[in-house]
C-alpha cells in the first residue's frame, strides 16, 4: 500500500491497481471544503500516477456521503465547488467506482452520479432529498439522475426528498450491483478488481441519451400541474422540475449551467434558511441539559391510564414502538370503550390495506385493559390521560404512588395543570414528569416534556428516550399555564379575535394565516377541534382574567348557540351534511357585527399583510416572554414546537426565526405603534427589548445554551 495523506478528511491508499479514496469526516462525511479539495486532489492523484489503473470511492463509518455540508450554506462559498470536483471524477480517464454503504445522499449521490460504477450494500440508503432544505440538486443531480433512471422516477425522488434502499435503487437503475454484507472496502475492492479485470471502460453517466424526449417532456408537465398545486408557496420544487426539462432539451453543460444558476436562486431564498434552520432545530431539541447529564432508566413495559382519545392515542403510540401495554380504565364499560378506540387504529390501517390482520392480533396481544391499578406493580413507565381536573389528576397519582414500583416513571399528559401539584400528591416527585402528547397522538410529531421543579434528571432523560422510541420530536418544556405551544397559541388566537372585532371577518384571517403558509387559519382549527375546548378554557380562565384586559365574546356567542364546529355541522363556519371544507355564514357575521354595535367600534379594513403582522407579532413576542421565563430552554425550541404540533410552515423556520427574518427592530416598532390601541395587551417583551438594544437575533441565544 502506498503511504496516505495523514491527518486528511480524504486519504488515499493504493491496493494494487485501485486507489482507495476514503471520505472520513464524521459525523456523515458532509462535503465540506477540505473534503471537496481532499476529493479533487485524489481524483488528480489517480489520474498522475501510472500505477493507479482504477479508483475506489468509500465512506467511513456509518456513511457514504450525506451530502453538501448545510453549515456552509449562506457563507461565503470555498472553492473547489462541488459541481467541479463531480467533473473531475466525471472526467477521470480510468474507471472510477463508488461503494455505497449507507448515507449517499444529496451532494453524497451526486458524487457517486459522476463515477462510472455504483455497488451498494444492503444498508445503503439512496436520495436527493435537497427540496426538504429549500434547495434542488445542485452538483449535476438533476442531469445524471433522469439519464440513469428515467425523467419520472427520477424527478419524483428529487420532489419527494424520499430515500430508496439499496434494493429499490437497484431496481431504479441508480446503482449497477447489490452485495450482500457490510464490509464496503472488501465489497468495494472485488468490484473494482472484477471491473478492471475485464477491462471494463470508463461509462459517463452524462454520456447517456434520455429516449423519447417528447413523452419525457409530456410526464413534466404532468408533474409540474401536480407540483404547482400540491407544494404551493413552495420554491424550489417547480425549479427542479426546470431543471430537469432542460436535461431533456439541453446539452448536459448547458444543463448544468441551469442548474446552477437555479440552485444558486434557492441558496440566496428565505425559504432554504427556514428549513435549514428547521433541519438543525430539529436535532438541537433533544441536547437537553438533565439528558446530557444523566442516562435515561430502563423501561420495558407502559401503562397508559384512561382510554379516551387521548389514552388510546398514546396507547397505539407505544403499541407501534413495540411495547407492551396495560390501559387503565375505572370500570368494565371503560375499558370495553378504551379497547374499541384501540383497536378502531388497527381496524382502519387493515381495511386501507396498510396492515394484514394477522399483524393486527400480534399488536393487539400486547394490549391488555384493566379495572384494577394493582395491575401496575410491575410497570417501569405510566401515562396517566384521564379528565383534566387537578383533584381527579391529584386522586390517580396517589394511586400510582401506592401501587407502583420504587424507580417507576409517573407521568401526566396534562396540557396545562400545574404538574408540581400533581406532584406533589405522591411521596416521590422526583419520578413526576409532564408528557404533553397532541391529538391525534398517534400521528401528530410533537411532544412536549414538562419538567417540574423536583424530577430528577434521568426521569427528564428517559422521557427523551421515550420520544426517541415513539418517533416523536420532543421539546423541553417548564411549567405553567399552557407551558410553551399552548401558552403562546393563546395570546396570537387573542390577537385574531381583536383582529376580528376590528373589521376583519374572521374567513379573511384564515385566508391570510393560510397566504401565509399555515395548512389552516386560528376560525378553522376552532371549528376542527371543538369551540367548546376553548369556551372551558375561557370560563376557567374568567375568574383569574384582568377585568379591564379587552375580551372579544364573539366566541361565546357562537357557542352558546351550541355552534361547536365541524361536530355540530356549525361554528365559524357552515358544514352542511358532514362536509369538512367550512362555508362562511352570514349569521356568525351578524354576530360579529352586534359584538362590535355594542361597543361602539366602528370596523376598519385589514391587508393580509396587516392580519399577519399582528398575528405574527403576538406570536413572536409571546415567544420570547416563553424563553425569557425559561419555559423554553432556547427559541429554536419555540420554533419546533410550532412547525412539529401547531400547523407552522415548516419553510418559514418556526415564530422566533420568522422574527429573526422579519428584523427585531421592526417587530419592536409594530408592537409599539399597535400598543397605542392596547398597550395592556401589545406589550414588547423584555427578551425582544434587551435583543433589539443590543443588536442581537433570536438565534444568538440558540448557540448559547
Ligand atoms: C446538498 O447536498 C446540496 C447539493 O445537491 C449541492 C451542493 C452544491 N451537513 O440526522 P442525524 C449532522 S444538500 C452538515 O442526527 P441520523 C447533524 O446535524 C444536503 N451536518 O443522524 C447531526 O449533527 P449533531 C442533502 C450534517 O443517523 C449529525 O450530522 N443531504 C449533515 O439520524 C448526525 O445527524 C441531506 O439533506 C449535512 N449534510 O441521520 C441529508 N447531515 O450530531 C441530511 C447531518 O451535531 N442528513 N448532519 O447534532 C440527514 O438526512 C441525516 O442526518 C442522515 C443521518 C440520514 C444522514
Amino acid at each position: 500500500m502506498a503511504a496516505a495523506i495523514p491527518d486528511s478528511v480524504v486519504t488515499t491508499a493504493r491496493t494494487g491497481a485501485i486507489l482507495v479514496v476514503t471520505i472520513d469526516n464524521p459525523p456523515v462525511n458532509a462535503l465540506g471544503v477540505a473534503v471537496r479539495q481532499g476529493l479533487a486532489a485524489a481524483i488528480a492523484q489517480a489520474q498522475a500516477d501510472a500505477a493507479v489503473a482504477g479508483v475506489l470511492l468509500v465512506g467511513a463509518g456509518k456513511a457514504f456521503i450525506a451530502g453538501a455540508d448545510i453549515r456552509e450554506f449562506g457563507k461565503p462559498a470555498m472553492p473547489p465547488s462541488l459541481p467541479e470536483v463531480c467533473r473531475a471524477i466525471e472526467d477521470c480517464t480510468k474507471p472510477v467506482v463508488a461503494v455505497l454503504h449507507g448515507a449517499a445522499l444529496g451532494g453524497g449521490l451526486e458524487v457517486a452520479l459522476s463515477a462510472h460504477y455504483r455497488l451498494a450494500l444492503p444498508a445503503a440508503k439512496l436520495g436527493l432529498p435537497e427540496v426538504t432544505l429549500g434547495l434542488l440538486p445542485g452538483s449535476g443531480g438533476t442531469q445524471r439522475a433522469p439519464r440513469l433512471m428515467g425523467v419520472k422516477s427520477a424527478t419524483e425522488l428529487m420532489l419527494s426528498g424520499k430515500h430508496l434502499s439499496a434494493k429499490a435503487a437497484l431496481a431504479a437503475g441508480l446503482v449497477d450491483q447489490l452485495v450482500e454484507g457490510d464490509d464496503a472496502l472488501a465489497a468495494g475492492l472485488a468490484y473494482a478488481n472484477a471491473l478492471l479485470a475485464q477491462n471494463a471502460p470508463v461509462r459517463r453517466t452524462r454520456d447517456i441519451a434520455i429516449p423519447d424526449p417528447a413523452a419525457a417532456l409530456a410526464e413534466l408537465d404532468a408533474l409540474k400541474a401536480d407540483t404547482a398545486k400540491k407544494t404551493r408557496g413552495l420554491f424550489s420544487p417547480l425549479k427542479i422540475i426546470e431543471c430537469v426539462q432542460a436535461a431533456v432539451q439541453l446539452p448536459f453543460d448547458e444543463g448544468m449551467a441551469l442548474e446552477r444558476s437555479l440552485f444558486l436562486q434557492c441558496i440566496d431564498s428565505p425559504q432554504r434558511a427556514g428549513l435549514i434552520h428547521a433541519f438543525f432545530a430539529e436535532r438541537e431539541v433533544v441536547k437537553v441539559p438533565e439528558a446530557k447529564a444523566a442516562a435515561p432508566r430502563a423501561f420495558a413495559s407502559i401503562a397508559i391510564i384512561g382510554g379516551g382519545t387521548m389514552g388510546a392515542g398514546i396507547a397505539v403510540s407505544a403499541l407501534d414502538a413495540g411495547y407492551p401495554v396495560t390501559m387503565v380504565e375505572r370500570d368494565a364499560d371503560s375499558i370495553a370503550r378504551g379497547r374499541a378506540n384501540v383497536e378502531k387504529v388497527y381496524t382502519g390501517l387493515v381495511a386501507k390495506g396498510r396492515m394484514t390482520e394477522e399483524a393486527k392480533a400480534a399488536v393487539l396481544a400486547r394490549y391488555t385493559g384493566s379495572t384494577s391499578y394493582d395491575d401496575l406493580a410491575n410497570v417501569d413507565l405510566v401515562i396517566e390521560a384521564v379528565f383534566e381536573d387537578l383533584e381527579v389528576k391529584k386522586a390517580v397519582f396517589k394511586e400510582l404512588d401506592r401501587v407502583c414500583k420504587p424507580g417507576a416513571v409517573l407521568a401526566t399528559n396534562t396540557s396545562y395543570l400545574d404538574i408540581d401539584a400533581i406532584a406533589a400528591a405522591t411521596s416521590r416527585p422526583q419520578d413526576v414528569i409532564g408528557l404533553h402528547f397532541f391529538s391525534p397522538a398517534n400521528i401528530m410529531k410533537l411532544l412536549e416534556i414538562v419538567v417540574p421543579a423536583q424530577v430528577s434528571a434521568d426521569v427528564v432523560a428517559t422521557a427523551f428516550e421515550l420520544a426517541n422510541k415513539l418517533k416523536k420530536v420532543p421539546v423541553r418544556a417548564g411549567v405553567c399555564d399552557g407551558f410553551i405551544g399552548n401558552r403562546i397559541l393563546a395570546v396570537y388566537r387573542q390577537a385574531a379575535d381583536y383582529l376580528m372585532e376590528d373589521g376583519a371577518s374572521p374567513y379573511e384571517i384564515d385566508e391570510a394565516v393560510r397566504g401565509f403558509g399555515f395548512a389552516m387559519g386560528p376560525f378553522q382549527v376552532t371549528d376542527l377541534a371543538g369551540g367548546d375546548i376553548g369556551w372551558a378554557t375561557r370560563k376557567r380562565r374568567a375568574a383569574t382574567r384582568d377585568p379591564k384586559a379587552r375580551y372579544v365574546e364573539v366566541s361565546d356567542r357562537i357557542c352558546e348557540r351550541g355552534w361547536f364546529g365541524q361536530k355540530t355541522q356549525r361554528g365559524f363556519y357552515l358544514y352542511p351534511a358532514g362536509a369538512r371544507t367550512g362555508q362562511p355564514d352570514p349569521e356568525v357575521l351578524a354576530i360579529v357585527d352586534a359584538e362590535r354595535a355594542k361597543k361602539g367600534i366602528t370596523p376598519r379594513s385589514f391587508t393580509a399583510d396587516e392580519i399577519m403582522r399582528r398575528y405574527m407579532a403576538a406570536m413572536a413576542n409571546e415567544g420570547a416572554n416563553v424563553v425569557n421565563e425559561g419555559i423554553a430552554l432556547r427559541p429554536l425550541d419555540v420554533d419546533v414546537t410550532f412547525i412539529s404540533g401547531y400547523g407552522f410552515p415548516r419553510f418559514r423556520g418556526g415564530p422566533m426565526k420568522w422574527a429573526d427574518m422579519y428584523g427585531l427592530p421592526q417587530l419592536l416598532a409594530d408592537i409599539e405603534a399597535f400598543a397605542k390601541e392596547d398597550p395592556l395587551f401589545w406589550k414588547p417583551s423584555p427578551l425582544l427589548l434587551k435583543l433589539v438594544q443590543e443588536g442581537r437575533n433570536f438565534d444568538s441565544l440558540n448557540h448559547s445554551a
